[in-house]
């Protein structure tokens, strides 16, 4: 079945004369990045050149996709906008909530069951909506995306930030907010700064033990996770060519760890296969037809120094494979340096467990390439000395690998395969143990690894690898096995050398289903209830937040100043939370509580002003809310890097924090605060994070004449009677002033739904 066919016959019958208009406004040729963003304008067809990196832009994006855990709040907020039915094709993605402990089968009756009220809202409120429903067990969002809805040169939104993915597929796919797709579902404009373009040539072609995996931890490590900020980065070259459509989509999935807006590949022959493979022969017959327009124009790859903002070339023929980690994703290390770094570092070298799978690099070929290294194992008398678990990325995934006697050969060497779910990779792991916080290693080929994050010890060391090197390292148990120079001893004794994976990009007998796990919303939805109990303590329907007082802000008191990475699994943890994502009052128990406190190096402690004494963040902050008493949460570089989570935004709002003040942010945070009605600044000099004392009290000044471009000043009054006035940066548009003086963009379209009605 192919889906939503007019919408992409559409989208490439007005896309010719778009490219053209732009290319005319933009008087040069274009990148793929520019062909699809011009044409998707909101406005239609492009009049204007946009300044890249300082113009907000309005787009009209093809579809929006939502996974359950996000989903839960855009759909609540959604609810609230008096729409009928969403206004583009949508979906919705049950994979966050499940469990991993046993295996698959056993796993995800138990989450059917432990989440059956969460379930029955997000299936009634699709069906009232017209939103297409994924069951549980269907698979990972990104990856069902990618099968079914994805298409070269279309442009979707999604409620998490890994939807990056189909740019696999040559999309322009961007991770957001639910209150960015609950805009987009209503019919409204989606706003986006327009991005810079990082081009990313890469020559050669992977081989031996090289895959994907490696180009992006290549890339993320010479980036950083923030290098990608408020850019798209385009890959193009005969490496990029020779490249599968599913490791296209591992790079652009990772790319979210490098804070890119998104990254996307240029249609080709291989993105045709895959289409082919899936179902959608019409869909490739569709885009042969224009393909000119689904990649970058010939010059700018041939002059890529003159389009791009930014240019670097990859060597595939050469990259190594490798490692990155702990505990941030950007820090990599080939592997024939491991040995020498993890003595440096102290990490331990034995794997307790390998973890192949989720969202990203779950496709076929890889799991046939590390299916390639499994079987060595009987075949050269090894024995495999970690454990080994494998979380498919969808169940057309897991049905035709079973089929193909892949999961045989994984259960041979002692593996578990999980359900079709997020599982380990978003802390639903039930990992024996874990409670003992024991300092250990793992390597997964998931995309994250910040602290805490799979199993919730904090001193788990987990390094990112691709799914044939994790596994390799599963079988060694050793951290700085180099597969391609090292000898294993077998059980004989002898000394055995890993052939290289191989593996084929797709199945020869092609992808097989029995149920994919679809369920289509009712024709006509009007009279579905969605039910949500006023007890319950997993859904409670939003109240609108408060509006802008009309003053500049006096007399708060500084919450948190947050040291070092602060992600949003610092300040909305996953794991266990998962349960309140529909909730946010009892979600708000978590805010912050992985936060470091600068004045005394401790996670969830924090001074109470009104008391002098230290507790813990969330309650803190109830403290200060009961007594009327607005606050502040100051952060370091990269503040809300990591997922596109609101609630770490929605938290914060709810429990009457009114400024977050920090060095920088990732950008979807930052674009979920202001969404929020919440004032997200930065420092206009860094070093003035160090003025911020824990006691004191902080005024807002400039708020009555808050205007684009111009910085707002804070006043930060000490203990001892001094004080500093400095000046605070923001990236506020009128718009997004607007939605701070309406108290959230919520009440904005609330009104506006309410004018029209
Ligand atoms: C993640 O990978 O961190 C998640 C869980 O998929 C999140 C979404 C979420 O927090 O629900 C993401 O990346 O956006
Ligand atoms: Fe799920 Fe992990 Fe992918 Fe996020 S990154 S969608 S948690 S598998």
């Amino acid at each position: 079945m192919v889906f939503d066919l007019d919408l992409i016959k559409q989208v490439y019958a007005n896309m010719p004369a778009r490219v053209a208009a732009a290319r005319k406004a933009l008087g040069r040729p274009l990148t793929l990045s520019e062909k699809i963003l011009y044409s998707h304008l909101w406005k239609g067809v492009a009049l204007a050149d946009y300044a890249r990196g300082k113009d907000y832009v309005d787009f009209a994006p093809d579809r929006v996709a939502m996974q359950d855990a996000t989903a839960q709040m855009a759909l609540l907020q959604f609810d609230t906008t008096g729409r009928k039915k969403v206004a583009v094709p949508s979906t919705v993605h049950c994979d966050h909530l499940i469990v991993a402990k046993q295996e698959g089968k056993s796993d995800l009756n138990k989450a059917v069951a432990d989440n059956e009220e969460v379930y029955n809202f997000l299936s009634s409120i699709s069906n009232k909506y017209g939103i297409g429903f994924w069951k549980p067990g269907a698979g990972i969002i990104h990856q069902v995306v990618l099968e079914n809805y994805a298409f070269p040169g279309g442009m979707m939104i999604g409620t998490d930030s890994h939807t990056v993915n189909a740019g696999g597929l040559g999309m322009i796919a961007i991770g957001v907010g639910g209150a960015d797709a609950c805009d987009v579902m209503a019919g409204l404009s989606w706003e986006l700064l327009m991005p810079k373009l990082i081009g990313i040539r890469l020559k050669g072609k992977l081989n031996g033990w090289t895959s994907p995996k490696d180009v992006i931890l290549k890339v993320a490590g010479m980036l950083t996770v923030k290098g990608g900020t408020n850019a798209i980065v385009e890959y193009f070259g005969e490496g990029a060519t020779s490249m599968s459509c599913t490791g296209k989509g591992t790079i652009c999935n990772m790319g979210a760890e490098i804070g890119a807006t998104t990254s996307t590949f240029g249609y080709d022959e291989s993105m045709s296969r895959y289409l082919k493979a899936t179902g959608r022969a019409e869909v490739a017959a569709a885009a042969d037809a224009i393909k000119e327009h689904l990649t970058g124009d010939p010059e700018v790859y041939a002059n890529p120094d003159k389009y791009f903002d930014q240019v670097f070339e990859i060597d595939l023929s050469t990259l190594e494979p490798h490692l990155n980690g702990p505990f941030t994703p950007d820090l990599a290390t080939p592997i024939s340096q491991m040995k020498e770094a993890a003595a440096k570092n102290n990490w331990p070298t034995k794997v307790e467990v390998g973890l192949i799978g989720s969202c990203t690099n779950s496709s076929y070929e890889d799991i046939s390439r590390a299916v390639s290294l499994a079987r060595q194992v009987a075949k050269k008398g090894l024995k495999t000395k970690a454990e080994f678990t494998i979380t498919p990325g969808s169940e057309q995934v897991r049905y035709t690998i079973e089929r193909d006697g892949f999961l045989e050969t994984f259960s041979q060497i002692g593996a578990t395969v999980f359900a079709n779910a997020c599982g380990p990779c978003i802390g639903m792991w039930d990992r024996m143990g874990a409670e003992k916080q024991e300092r250990n290693t793992i390597v997964h080929s998931f995309n994250r690894n910040f602290a805490k994050r799979a199993d919730g010890n904090p001193n788990t060391l987990a390094f990112v690898a691709s799914p044939e090197l994790v596994t390799a390292l599963a079988i060694a148990g050793d951290l700085t096995f180099n597969p391609i120079t090292d000898m294993l001893t077998n059980e004989k004794g002898e000394q055995v050398k890993l052939d290289p994976p191989v593996g084929d990009e797709l199945p020869h007998s092609g992808f097989a289903v029995e149920d994919a796990g679809y369920q289509a919303p009712a024709a006509d939805g009007s009279k579905v209830i969605v039910d949500v109990k006023p007890d319950s303590k997993r859904l409670q329907l939003l109240y609108p937040f408060t509006a802008w007082e009309g003053t500049d802000l006096k007399d708060l008191r500084l919450l948190i100043k947050a040291k070092g990475k602060c992600t949003t699994d610092h300040i909305s943890m996953a794991g266990p939370w998962l349960k309140f994502r529909g909730h946010l009052d009892n979600i708000s128990n978590n805010m912050l509580i992985g936060a470091i406190n600068f004045f005394n190096d401790k996670a969830d402690s924090v001074k109470n002003q009104l008391t002098g004494e230290y507790g813990p963040v969330p309650a803190t902050q109830r403290a200060y809310k009961a007594a009327g008493i607005g606050t502040v949460v100051v952060g370091d570089e990269n503040y809300g890097e990591g997922s596109s989570r609101e609630h770490a935004a929605m938290e914060p709002r709810h429990l009457g924090v009114r400024v977050v003040l920090v060095k920088s942010f990732a950008r979807i945070h930052e674009t979920n605060l202001k969404k929020q009605g919440m004032l997200a600044l930065t420092f206009a000099n860094k070093a003035d994070y160090e003025l911020v004392q824990e006691d004191d009290r902080i005024e807002v000044v400039g708020l009555t004449s808050f205007t684009p471009g111009k910085p707002l000043q804070i006043v930060l009054h000490h203990k001892d009677g001094s004080s500093h006035r400095i000046e605070a940066n923001h990236s506020y548009n009128q718009q997004q002033i607007d939605w701070f003086k309406a108290g959230g963009a919520l009440n904005v379209i609330r009104s506006q739904a309410l004018g029209n009605a």
